[in-house]
């Protein structure tokens, strides 16, 4: 057989591989859109915490990150503002202090980030997206939509951080599943493969795949509820040190804290505050906003702990009849509505229960989407980690004063979520979506 002389320019695989890149940043900046277009201008440069930037400054470094990593990089093309780089560098400037920055006002704001954007898209269209490692497999594009999305949920927590009316709406989520039995799965012991080095927008600290040995542990079926925190706040959880590390011990006295952010007492009832509706809080909805802190009080509590990462990951990848690890609980499949509550189609966790689609081969549910789930482990480089392409997006992270969170939440986009996405924050934070599930040893005889 005769070789074809002239292979087409573009590859049949390229051009789908371009288009789904195309896809994941057109899905991103419609929601950077919408959650910048209900609020009006002084809202959009107004800081609402100290925890955030003004959602104008998130705003614009979505744009300035893209001109870097696509305009620049990827595309080898002239800057188009060199000028406000370093006022959009997450490193130079604290949250804190970035209202005080000359920055884009939300009109020039706008006109940047969309000026990026067709610029971005012609380098997308004249790519190759082979040879080059941060161009291959369209890698920049993947993680530019991937922070994009990052910020977006970023820019949902400064909403539910803001005083005022609301302004977001969506619809319910699906309701309560069938009673959770069992509440607890054993996950047998043995290796694992933890880590990826085959997703191909997985980033570096996903990376690479490796073998993990995890002993017989048991794990919940479901995150813990709000009914299930209520009851130990009832039991005096808050009040006793015993369940408590002394840091965290120390940060809830510092802090006055005696129940999740946002949950308002009265009387005998908890009701809460969630982007600006006042509700009661729902006994069967996984627990938000709770530090690790708090996290690691409530499972001691429970007379048991916070998972490992390890842990987590095997409950969430391996399939006892393979061996193999999944990429998803469910699956190799993308995440559908079926599987998980990812992506801001809802404006809360659903039920236990809700996902029985979505559940891992052993049965534990819902640990991709609804929350953050505060894991036992710090954040740290796998063996035979490489920075990639920046050590500011991984690496000056590793270390002990950093919690591992993983299977992200209501708020958090498919594409920046996978069953070995690694999220991380400081033990205290508690405006993030995040809740936890416990774990514990097998006990003698259980198994
Ligand atoms: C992975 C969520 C901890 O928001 O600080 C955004 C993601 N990195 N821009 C963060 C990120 C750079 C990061 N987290
Ligand atoms: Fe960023």
């Amino acid at each position: 057989m005769v070789s074809a002389p002239n292979p087409p320019l573009v590859s049949v695989d390229e051009s789908r591989l371009k288009e789904r890149a195309a896809e994941a940043m057109t899905t991103a900046r419609t929601r950077t859109r919408a959650l910048t277009d209900v609020v009006d201008d002084s809202d959009l440069v107004r800081q609402h915490s100290k925890l955030m930037s003004p959602l104008v400054w998130d705003l614009a470094h979505i744009g300035s990150q893209e001109e870097l990593w696509l305009v620049r990089d990827v595309g080898g093309r002239q800057p188009l503002r060199p000028d406000i780089d370093d006022l959009y560098d997450a490193f130079q400037h604290p949250r804190a202090d970035r209202p005080a920055l000359p920055l884009l006002g939300p009109a020039e704001a706008r006109a940047y980030v969309s000026e990026v954007r067709d610029k971005a898209f012609d380098v997308l269209a004249h790519a190759a997206l082979t040879g080059r490692d941060l161009a291959s497999n369209g890698f920049a594009f993947g993680m530019i939509a991937q922070h994009e999305q990052q910020h977006d949920e970023t820019m949902l927590a400064t909403h539910q951080l803001r005083v005022g009316d609301p302004v977001l709406s969506a619809p319910e989520p699906p309701p309560r599943g069938e009673d959770p039995e069992p509440d607890e799965v054993i996950v047998p012991g043995g290796r694992f493969t933890m880590g990826t080095s085959v997703e191909p927008w997985a980033l570096d600290n996903e990376r690479p795949a490796h073998e993990v040995d995890v002993d017989t542990f048991v794990i919940d079926a479901f995150p813990v509820t709000c009914g299930q925190f209520a009851a130990f706040i009832d039991a005096g959880g808050y009040d006793d040190p015993h369940w408590w590390t002394p840091d965290g011990w120390a940060y809830r006295g510092e802090h006055g804290i005696r129940a999740p952010r946002f949950w308002l007492a009265d009387g005998d009832a908890w009701w809460r505050r969630r982007f600006g509706v006042i509700e009661r809080v729902p006994d069967d909805e996984p627990v938000m906003h709770v530090s690790w802190h708090e996290a690691h009080a409530y499972a001691k509590w429970a007379g048991k702990r916070l998972p490992t990462e390890a842990e987590w990951e095997k409950a969430a990848r391996w399939d006892p009849d393979t061996g193999a690890s999944r990429r998803y609980p469910w699956g190799d499949a993308d995440p559908g509505a079926e599987h998980a509550n990812l992506g801001q189609r809802h404006l809360r966790p659903a039920p236990v229960g809700a996902y029985p689609a979505g559940a891992s081969p052993l049965g534990v549910h819902q640990l991709i989407g609804d929350v953050w789930e505060w894991t036992a482990s710090s954040f740290a480089g796998y063996p035979g980690f490489v920075a990639f392409p920046y050590r500011e997006y991984s690496e000056v992270f590793f270390g002990t004063k950093y919690a591992v969170l993983r299977g992200g939440s209501f708020g958090t986009d498919a594409v920046a979520c996978r069953a070995t996405f690694r999220n991380w924050d400081f033990p205290i934070r508690r405006q993030i979506f995040a809740g936890f599930r416990c774990a514990r040893d097998i006990a003698a005889g259980e198994r």
